[in-house]
């Protein structure tokens, strides 16, 4: 490349080395001057966030790779270590403060994709996309000192205010999600129980399945499993 770098090569480079992982640029947070806002390496603070992630199942055959191939499968947390081994090369290579949703102190990720991509929580606590529903994720995120182009504003409509009978209300066998909010000690109780587990922990999440938003991106049955078997420890 000639000349200056520019914010539109920053992000044309990110989409390029994170493409072939399944990892996509979901969308830029820009922050104000004096605006709470991720502290960088170097200790200012970020400009711009740059948010990473997977749509419906985009990332688990590269994983399912990656794992299969190490002597320890990945250890205990492999698809952490994963998002690491990919994400944080790029970081070094752009001059980027890398952020990962599982690192505590945990950076407020859900908040960010409200701004950076018009999102709102579901029922679940996830939140919901007009297109990928309940199936996509956080993979981490990186942190610039320049203020990023932002995409056009996202007018979406919420699809769960327009959703008829909300199923994912009704649909949990351990009344775990309720109008105030999802309640973790139940789920977990009940994933113990052989109803559990030939339930939710085999198929996945029966209230998350059954939102018919973004069936289409639904994950497989392997990787179902596997975030159902961490939400269960
Ligand atoms: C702690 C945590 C949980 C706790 C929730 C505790 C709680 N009451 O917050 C538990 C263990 C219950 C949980 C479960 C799940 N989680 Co969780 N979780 C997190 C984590 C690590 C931190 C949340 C937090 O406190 N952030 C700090 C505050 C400052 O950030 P925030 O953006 O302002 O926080 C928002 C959330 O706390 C949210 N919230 C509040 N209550 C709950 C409850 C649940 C269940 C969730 C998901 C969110 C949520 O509301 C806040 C305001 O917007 C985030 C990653 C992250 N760094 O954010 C993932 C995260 C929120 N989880 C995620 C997911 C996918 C799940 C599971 C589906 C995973 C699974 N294995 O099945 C389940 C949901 C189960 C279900 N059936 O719906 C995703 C959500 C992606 C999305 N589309 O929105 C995140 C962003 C991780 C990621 N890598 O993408 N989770």
């Amino acid at each position: 490349m000639t000349g200056p770098v520019t914010s539109n090569d920053v992000l044309s480079e990110l989409r390029a080395a994170l493409a072939p992982h399944g990892v996509f640029l979901r969308g830029v947070v820009r922050f104000a001057d004096g605006e709470t806002a991720p502290v960088l390496k170097d200790g200012q603070a970020a400009k711009s966030v740059v948010l990473l992630g997977n749509v419906g199942g985009s990332i688990w055959p590269v994983f399912e790779r990656w794992r299969d191939a190490l002597p320890d499968l990945g250890g205990e947390n492999p698809l952490d270590l994963w998002s690491k081994a990919v994400i944080e090369p790029v970081a070094r290579h752009l001059g980027a403060t890398a952020y990962f949703p599982s690192d505590p102190p945990w950076q407020p990720f859900q908040q960010w994709a409200m701004r950076a991509e018009g999102l709102k929580a579901s029922p679940l606590g996830i939140l919901i996309h007009p297109k990928y529903g309940l199936w996509h994720g956080y993979r981490g995120a990186l942190g610039f000192a320049q203020a990023l182009p932002l995409a056009a504003a996202h007018n979406h409509l919420h699809p769960c205010d327009h959703c008829p009978g909300k199923p994912c209300l009704a649909s949990c066998p351990s009344q775990a999600v309720l109008p105030s909010g999802f309640q973790i000690t139940p789920c977990r109780a009940h994933l113990k129980t052989m109803e559990g587990q030939s339930g939710c922990m085999a198929g996945g999440c029966i209230a998350r399945n059954a939102c018919p938003v973004g069936a289409g991106y639904r994950y497989s049955a392997e990787q179902l499993h596997f975030h159902m078997a961490s939400l269960s420890l």
